[in-house]
């Protein structure tokens, strides 16, 4: 399975094409449209959430409800989009035209300069108007499609927040779907109310400060059969392309798998997790520090990743920049932004590791249908009784 994205942050649209889902999976605009309503939610989201209400669009490979194995076209479309139509418009324009917004003072952290750089281009705008995190929107449409995919074989998912600047929430081991309910109630999606209240006031004290605040985010996958993802060749490792989709997200810096970094300071007798075997239940672990991977492969524990997201670069007290025309230095420009987006990263990387399960789980179990994965994967599992 595979799927590209296109579309601008003040663009008219959001598009995907996704290519390879196989058909009678059962796919309803509902559920689509949940995993968008949560992105946009969280404490600290900026003025750009009350414009949207992102509703998907299914424009192709979708029909009376079920995949039909076409590829599937999803489009989101941006409410904000009828303010920039002069300003984003695909027709000419003239060099001149003061409606162009055009931007020439990079701001730090942001792709603005690099991409100007790279891409020739002298209005930062270009550069800024893709790599923005409204392209997340149509990356958690697709994320949502595969959630839908691993739901008929089991498998779920959830996140949580761990961290909101220097605010720390307890982390509960909670199953998977107690997890969801817990941190849906939650502005800030932890299940620590104590934890919650500093976080809200920690952003609180951001915004009045024209700061912006990161922090830690967790996603749990459960029901995952043994063995997806191979140890024989480095890209097929499903632990590295996990890592890799988390580190695309915009904003995020880092990953880590059970327990982590932590592995680096403590004793092997007290990372590895030992192998115990019951009939019926079969092989698993006395413990998960391993975050449900060895080699590269699921081993049936829960999948723990967390991921790190820095601070939104947008800040509205600017650092120092450089102007791209004079090359004099200058306050870098202000552009409308949030003041914390942790919550909604949670959703978007819980999205983007469905995606990545669900293609790990198609390559192990692919078929052109459901029925034919469903009979794969039974058939998987009766060889794992024999063994
Ligand atoms: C976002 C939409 C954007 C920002 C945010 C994420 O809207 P606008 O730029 O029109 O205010 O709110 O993007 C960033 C802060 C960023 O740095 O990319 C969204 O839909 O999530």
């Amino acid at each position: 399975m595979r799927y590209l994205t296109a579309g601008e942050t003040h663009g008219p649209q959001l598009t995907a094409i996704v290519e390879g889902l196989p058909s009678n999976l059962p796919v309803s605009l509902d559920a689509v449209n949940e995993q968008l309503g949560r992105r946009q939610k969280g404490y600290g989201r900026g003025l750009r959430m009350q414009i949207e209400k992102d509703t998907v669009q299914f424009k192709g490979g979708i029909r009376h409800g079920q995949t039909t194995g076409a590829p599937v076209a999803l489009v989101v479309e941006n409410n904000d989009w009828k303010h920039w139509t002069r300003i984003m418009g695909a027709e000419p324009a003239e060099e001149e035209d003061e409606g162009r917004r055009r931007i020439q003072r990079p701001r730090p952290g942001h792709a603005d300069l690099n991409g100007g750089l790279k891409y020739n281009q002298k209005d930062l705008r270009n550069i800024l108007e893709r790599s923005s995190a409204r392209e997340t929107t149509i990356r958690v449409a697709v994320g949502a499609i595969a959630k839908e995919l691993l739901a008929e074989f089991g498998i779920r998912t959830a996140c949580q927040v761990l961290r909101i600047g220097d605010v720390e929430a307890e982390r509960q081991d909670l199953p998977v779907d107690e997890l969801a309910r817990l941190t849906e109630e939650s502005p800030v999606r932890v299940t620590d109310k104590a934890a919650e209240a500093k976080m809200v006031a920690a952003i609180d004290a951001a915004k009045e400060a024209g700061d912006t605040l990161g922090g830690i985010v967790e996603v749990i996958v459960e029901g995952v059969p043994t063995g997806l993802g191979s140890h024989v060749q480095w890209d097929r490792k499903l632990d590295g392309r996990i890592a890799q989709a988390v580190v695309s997200i915009q904003a995020f810096k880092g990953v880590e798998f059970g327990i982590g970094f932590e592995a680096g300071e403590r004793r092997g007798s007290q990372v590895h997790d030992e192998i115990l075997y019951e009939a019926g239940r079969g092989f698993y672990r006395a413990s998960n520090r391993a975050g449900g991977f060895e080699g590269g492969m699921t081993t049936g524990e829960p999948i723990v990743v967390r991921g790190v997201m820095k601070p939104i670069s947008t800040l509205y007290t600017p650092l120092k920049s450089v102007d791209i025309d004079t090359k004099e230095s200058f306050s870098a420009q202000v552009e409308r932004s949030d003041t914390c987006a942790v919550p909604a990263a949670a959703v978007i990387m819980e999205n983007v590791i469905a995606w990545e399960v669900a293609q790990a789980f198609m390559e192990k179990f692919g078929g052109d249908s459901i029925e034919e994965i469903r009979a794969n994967l039974t058939n998987y599992k009766a060889q794992l009784e024999r063994y």
